[in-house]
């Protein structure tokens, strides 16, 4: 069969080894001309690439490149599409805007927690066709999938976890319905057999859910998973204490409700889950605690490149706040998050770009602001002398990192780095 490999990054050569695995003829196809390729490889490059597929019999799609840029019916696939096809063992599928990656790694930790042998793939950053020989019909998968992925998604998993939906993507999907269209492939092809869990709060997560013939379980609810007093409860059981759970913020209890729900068919024992949740510390850059020093706690939380994760990351704390803003400039509206800083009583290190239009808007506000050009260790210094016992010091920039790191995830280890050395 000649296969073509639709787009060669993190997927794309997984998806190459594969097919050629296979005894496939398979080209690589990217519209990047310096795309780097594996010596020998028979390869069309540059922007009229994807216009030159017309004698393929299968174009394998990555994830980045929206369907419409493929316009052969029935030949485009994708890598998610064949490991849905010939997993031999449950999938557990999680999608939403924010908290996929946490959730799905609850999910992978509640089921290792229980013995089960879990295979954590998808747009965590892990092919999901690169361990597809390794799963035994006895395991479980658990799949984050991102709207790129759910795009084309001819079967659903037997387990949807629908989390949280906004508008995001807009760049690439066409409109916010087409993003939620494209999401709504995770319940769409249930079958009765198959479980649906989504976000009570949450319009569009309910909506999908709603397309699912399989049982639909809400969260929280006093149905499944829900926190009373200081305590996670499934129905009428209650289960640890809130405590257990390592990851700070309202939206991560949620999360936890989510993955509590999705695991329920295998795992109901208090101990057990209770061990699953303290064994997740979270996800890198993602409001990670990285240590205490004099009493202040630092979190790296340089993956919120917009205002409203950096609220999130305020909302998420009730101890006196420091924030880390700015980075650079995306013409994105600071107001909001200055507001919320006033109303916390939280104090501001402004940093990059973006930084001197931060400490004025603080300054107007009347919200305690210091100004800091250097490199993230000297910011670290100014926070580290600002703070008192029992602060906590938040990198949220709300801003991308352009102006002075190389991405979001150069920019938290330099501040882990910073922090380290305190
Ligand atoms: N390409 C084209 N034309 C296009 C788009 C891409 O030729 O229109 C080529 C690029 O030149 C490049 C290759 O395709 O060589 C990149 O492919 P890709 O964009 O599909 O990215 P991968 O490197 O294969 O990584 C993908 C996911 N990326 C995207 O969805 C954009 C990764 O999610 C995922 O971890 C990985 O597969 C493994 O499954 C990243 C992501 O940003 C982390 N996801 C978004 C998010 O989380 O918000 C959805």
């Amino acid at each position: 069969m000649k296969v073509a490999i639709a787009g060669y990054g993190v997927e794309g050569k997984v998806s190459y080894e594969y097919y050629k695995a296979r005894g496939d003829e398979v080209v690589i196809v990217d519209e990047r001309e310096d795309a780097a390729l594996p010596e020998g490889t028979e390869s069309i490059v540059g922007a009229e690439a994807f216009s030159k597929l017309d004698d393929f019999d299968l174009i394998i799609r990555s994830p980045g490149i929206a369907p419409k840029k493929l316009p052969y019916g029935d030949k485009v696939w994708s890598a998610t599409n064949e490991f849905f096809e010939e997993c031999p063992a449950p999938i557990i599928g999680i999608t939403g805007t924010k908290g996929k990656g946490t959730t799905s790694s609850l999910i992978a930790a509640l089921l290792r927690a229980s013995g089960k042998t879990v295979h954590l793939v998808g747009n965590i950053g892990s092919p999901a066709l690169g361990i597809l020989n390794q799963v035994q019909p006895d395991d479980i998968v658990v799949f984050e999938l991102s709207s790129f992925q759910l795009w084309d998604l001819k079967k659903s998993p037997h387990v949807a976890v629908v989390l949280m939906i906004e508008p995001d993507h807009l760049d690439v999907h066409a409109d916010y319905a087409e993003y939620i269209a494209a999401k709504a492939h995770i319940a769409e092809n249930e079958t009765t057999t198959d479980r649906v869990v989504f976000n009570v709060h949450n319009e569009a997560s309910t909506a999908i859910a709603g397309l699912s013939v399989g049982q639909r379980l809400p969260y929280p609810s006093e149905r499944t998973a829900h926190v009373r007093g200081e305590y996670f409860y499934h129905h009428d059981v209650e289960l640890c204490p809130v405590d257990e759970l390592q990851l700070p913020g309202e939206h991560n209890k949620e999360n936890a409700c989510a993955a509590i729900t999705a695991v329920w068919p295998w795992v109901q024992e208090p101990s057990v889950i209770a061990e699953g949740l303290r064994s997740f510390s979270g996800l890198a850059h993602r409001l990670k605690l990285i240590r205490e020093a004099d009493g202040v706690k630092y979190y790296d939380d340089s993956i919120a490149t917009t205002p409203g994760s950096a609220i999130a990351a305020i909302n998420a704390f009730d101890e006196p706040k420091i924030i880390i803003l700015g980075g650079s400039d995306k013409g994105v509206e600071y107001h909001e998050v200055i507001q919320l800083c006033k109303e916390s009583n939280t104090r501001v290190i402004a940093i990059g770009q973006t930084g001197q239009q931060i400490a004025e808007l603080c300054s107007e506000a009347q919200v305690a602001c210091e100004r800091v050009e250097g490199a993230m260790t000297e910011v670290i210094e100014a926070a580290a002398s600002m703070a008192q016992s029992g602060d906590v010091v938040i990198l949220s920039p709300a801003s991308a990192s352009f102006d002075q790191y190389k991405n979001y995830a150069d920019r938290g280890d330099q501040f882990i780095a910073a922090v380290e050395a305190l």
